[in-house]
């Protein structure tokens, strides 16, 4: 089956009503609980994890349970499809087993059936069906890896020299090869959404299919953070007067170079940004919100599973009489895998990057 066609599927098939979702959501622990220490139990374990620290079994439930309430809370069954490939490749390449998959999948549908009223599982557990019926599917499609978009194609020699040597840690040629691009024209367009997004991009695939390690990662993004504040202290910054303006990433969220390019270009564009980084708790952002009054307010969000996060707070800004004017823009993967959600959370409106970004709020 290929994947369009299973998002079709799904899309058409599958839904669970607003009751089950509360049922699923206020029982997480408890199912967490009885999920983790039975696939502890399982007499396998060690060779479905595939020797991996226990600990990264329990990071994917936990993940698990908070995205699936998310699908059953917005409804989206694209998001799923699109999403489950990616589970399966990403801990696949990380050693466990694909037959861990059908045996938690399992574990989940009776901690499901044991902790909920009948109706509520029964509606649950009908997803949870449809997940294992298409096991073998999804390890067909993680097998596919889309290939990196050829936006900016003129950059394709500069995107793989700047990726190896974030990788070796060249920190001076990763500069280099950025202060260049940024002295041409559209210079600062052209180095963050032609260069550093798809090498981004490229160095998360790279992780997804363990061709490099979690530190790797991590050593790329703080170059390309070092490198993106050496380069924002010698950016020319018009004077601004569009307005002000917050763009933050929302709770629990740990990505940022996303908002903080955004931040960096509405900047450029002239407006007054306060730039909040990764994981804002929500009652302190409403606080400053209140206390600077800015034009609308930008949500970066990665992780679909901090969803609700975002809708909670758009509920509380559009209800307050004093902040329900604020415009509120939204953006990040988690958005951009389903072009519905933005709607659904009470968002006034969704860019899929920076450059879409800026023409929207200049409408407002
Ligand atoms: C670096 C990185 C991290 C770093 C982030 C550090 C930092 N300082 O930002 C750390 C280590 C913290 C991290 C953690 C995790 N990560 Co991570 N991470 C990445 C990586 C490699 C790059 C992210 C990035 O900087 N991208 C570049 C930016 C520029 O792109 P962007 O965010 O999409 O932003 C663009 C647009 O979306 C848009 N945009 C973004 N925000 C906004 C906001 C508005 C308002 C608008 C209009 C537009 C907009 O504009 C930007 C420019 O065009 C990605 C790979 C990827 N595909 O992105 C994985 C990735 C996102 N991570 C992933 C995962 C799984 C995780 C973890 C769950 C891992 C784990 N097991 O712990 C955690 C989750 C933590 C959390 N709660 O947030 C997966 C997500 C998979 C999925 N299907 O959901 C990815 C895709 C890796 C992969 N290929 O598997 N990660």
């Amino acid at each position: 089956m290929d994947r369009e066609s299973l998002i079709k599927e799904a899309k058409e098939s599958l839904k669970v009503t607003p009751d089950a979702t509360h049922r699923y959501i206020e029982a997480r622990d408890v199912l967490l609980d009885e999920v983790n220490t039975r696939m502890e139990d399982h007499p396998q374990i060690a060779v479905l994890i595939g020797g991996n620290p226990i600990r990264m079994m329990h990071d994917n439930h936990r993940n698990h349970i908070d995205f699936m309430a998310t699908v059953f809370q917005f409804n989206s069954y694209e998001m799923l499809a699109k999403t489950l490939p990616w589970v399966y490749r990403a801990y696949g390449t990380h050693g466990f087993s694909f037959d861990y998959f059908p045996q938690v999948l399992e574990t989940w549908k009776e901690a499901v059936k044991k902790h909920l009223a009948p109706a509520a599982a029964a509606e649950i557990n009908a997803v949870y069906d449809w997940m294992l019926h298409h096991h073998r599917h999804m390890i067909e499609l993680s097998t596919v890896v889309s290939d990196m978009e050829e936006a900016y194609p003129d950059l394709a020699d500069e995107r793989g020299k700047f990726g190896a040597c974030l990788l070796s840690a060249d920190f001076q040629s990763c500069m280099k090869i950025a202060e260049s691009i940024l002295s041409r024209e559209n210079g600062q367009e052209t180095l963050y959404l032609g260069l550093i997004q798809p090498v981004m991009y490229e160095i998360g695939r790279l992780w997804e299919q363990d061709k490099i390690s979690t530190a790797e990662e991590h050593l790329a993004t703080s170059m390309v953070g070092r490198i993106l504040a050496g380069l924002y202290a010698k950016l020319p910054i018009p004077p601004p007067d569009r307005g002000k303006a917050i763009v933050t990433s929302a709770p629990n969220e740990f990505h940022e170079l996303g908002g903080r390019m955004l931040a960096d270009m509405l900047e450029a564009a002239g407006w007054d940004i306060l730039y909040l980084g990764a994981n804002t708790p929500a009652e302190e952002l409403i606080r400053l919100i209140r206390k600077t009054n800015p034009r609308f307010l930008a949500i970066s969000l990665t992780m679909p599973f901090g969803m609700d996060r975002v809708a909670a707070i758009i509920s509380t800004l559009k209800g307050a009489p004093d902040l329900g004017h604020i415009k509120i823009l939204v953006g990040g993967s988690a958005f951009n895998s389903d072009r519905n959600l933005w709607r659904q959370i009470g968002a006034d409106a969704w860019a899929e990057d920076p450059k879409s970004a800026i023409r929207q709020v200049l409408t407002w």
